[in-house]
């Protein structure tokens, strides 16, 4: 028998730690008109016509919906996106991130 040792000397272990993800928010206002928000929301999140009313109409009534969870750098490349195109058209709309819990 030789002496050389031939167990594993340790547990190799595949990396599965997701970034940590991030909610773009959609907030309220009294201004912005109900069509402008549901344009935005196809333009830069993708969504459906029917998605878009449903998010707009939740924020509408209860002042913020979350519209999708993305990766920081996505979350608020695609607020400041959504930002931008509401004050160039004039408008206050705003969408804001924070971190998933
Ligand atoms: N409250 C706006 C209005 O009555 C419409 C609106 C909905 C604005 C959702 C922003 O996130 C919003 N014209």
């Amino acid at each position: 028998m030789s002496d050389i040792d031939t167990k594993p000397q340790a547990v190799e272990r595949t990396k599965t730690k997701q970034p940590p993800l991030y909610k773009v928010i959609l907030l309220n206002d009294d201004y912005t008109p109900r069509e402008f928000v549901v344009v935005v929301l196809k333009a830069v999140f993708r969504m459906t016509e029917e998605q878009s009313y449903a998010v707009m109409m939740t924020a509408h009534q209860r002042g913020a919906c979350v519209v999708a969870t993305y990766t920081r750098d996505v979350a608020e490349s695609k607020a400041s996106e959504a930002n931008d195109m509401a004050r160039g058209a004039g408008h206050p709309l705003e969408f804001s991130t924070e971190p998933e819990e």
